[in-house]
């Protein structure tokens, strides 16, 4: 497998810096109120330099920088950047996943530049994300997910580190445990407890005594440190249609509780349809009758359903005129949208987590 972990460079602060050029090359904090309680979402790397992080608290940054310029997150523009990102990426390869808005693993064994060496493809992708968006990225390449993201941290920033199959050994040899996938605070400092600080100490114990003191997961840690991260790049895949039921704890024959329950169905669906950035043209009510028998209606409409209102009227008159809820018992009542259509231009990647 040939993976690259693609990672933007001080993200939310590069994009400020490159929309407002007065901006650039000085100490940017993106964030909340410097007087507020906010925390910091990221920094420049001038404003790193003082020793300003992500989570740290704004008022906190502001001491170790006062001439630091704080700057309020403007998340849409992040997740258009995001999005034009990901197209790129989905030039090169069709597996690409996700990890937030300005990180990614790509699986580039196949690719559509039919480019055998994955180096290059990294090369590629940087250049471009330079050229189309004037942004930088740092980039892993690696024969597994493990290894590509720990490379792309490596060189920081514009780096690109690029870890053979035959140099993982060595690689992960000399990594402290802290920098380990699945490895947070706690486990670290069991791992220290027994002397166990790098990839070579983990390898140097057996897997049976790491199950032992750590049970399953000390058996994949001593896997990842012999070099063995079998995890697939598993692209995010958009769902097909979004729905919520509700089955009552006694069968229902009162219309006013069916219809008060898919109003709020209705709610919840729109809610999902709104993170995805997507409408629906079909709306469909499910409805289980006390005897488990269980029926579907639908309804096309000719535009999206756009708002919850349109939802529940659609679910309501369905319900009303295409079922025998209230002249049967019901038992189950559920509502769902499909047929998606873009909210804004049928070019869009979908973004997950957003
Ligand atoms: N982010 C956030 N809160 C955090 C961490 C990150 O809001 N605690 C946001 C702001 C970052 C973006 O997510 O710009 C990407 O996170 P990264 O961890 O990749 O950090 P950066 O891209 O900012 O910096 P780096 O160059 O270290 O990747
Ligand atoms: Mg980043």
């Amino acid at each position: 497998m040939k993976v690259i972990h693609v990672d933007m460079d001080a993200f939310y602060a590069s994009v400020e810096q490159r929309d407002r050029p007065e901006l650039r090359g000085r100490p940017v904090v993106v964030g909340g109120d410097p007087r507020s309680r906010g925390v910091v979402a990221t920094a420049s790397y001038e404003a790193r330099r003082f020793g300003i992080h992500s989570a740290m608290p704004c008022r906190e940054a502001y001491r170790r920088c006062p001439e630091a310029v704080f700057v309020p997150p403007r998340m849409a523009q992040y997740v258009a950047v995001g999005r034009q990102i990901r197209a790129i990426f989905h030039e090169i390869t069709d597996l690409v996943e996700p990890l937030s808005l300005d990180e990614a693993y790509l699986d580039v064994t196949d690719n559509h530049l039919g480019e055998p060496l994955a180096r290059t493809l990294a090369v590629h992708i940087k250049a471009r994300i330079k050229a189309e968006l004037d942004l930088t990225a740092s980039a892993g390449v690696g024969p597994s997910k493990f290894i590509a993201k720990i490379a792309s941290d490596l060189r920081k920033p514009d780096g690109l580190v690029v870890i053979p199959p035959e140099r993982v050994e060595e690689f992960v040899a000399t990594l402290r445990v802290e920098k380990f996938w699945s490895v947070g605070p706690a486990t670290a400092k069991r791992l220290h407890a027994v002397g166990i600080r790098t990839g070579a100490d983990l390898r140097a114990r057996s897997a049976e005594e790491l199950r032992a003191l750590l049970g399953k997961h000390g058996a994949f840690l001593h896997g990842l440190a012999c070099g063995k991260d079998e995890r697939r790049v598993t692209p995010w895949r958009e769902p097909k249609s979004k729905g919520s039921e509700r089955t009552f704890a006694e069968d229902v024959r009162e219309l006013r509780v069916l219809l008060e329950s898919l109003d709020e169905q209705a709610e919840r669906v729109l809610r999902s349809l709104d993170k995805l950035e997507r409408t629906a043209r079909t709306v469909t009510v499910k409805v289980r009758y006390d005897d488990f028998t269980t029926i579907t209606r639908s309804r096309t409409l000719a535009t999206g359903v756009g708002d919850a209102r349109t939802l529940h009227e659609t679910a309501a008159d369905l319900l009303l005129h295409a079922t025998e809820a209230a002249t049967r018992p019901v038992r189950l009542i559920g509502v769902s949208v499909s047929g998606f259509v873009h909210d804004d231009g049928p070019t869009q990647l979908p973004l997950p987590g957003v």
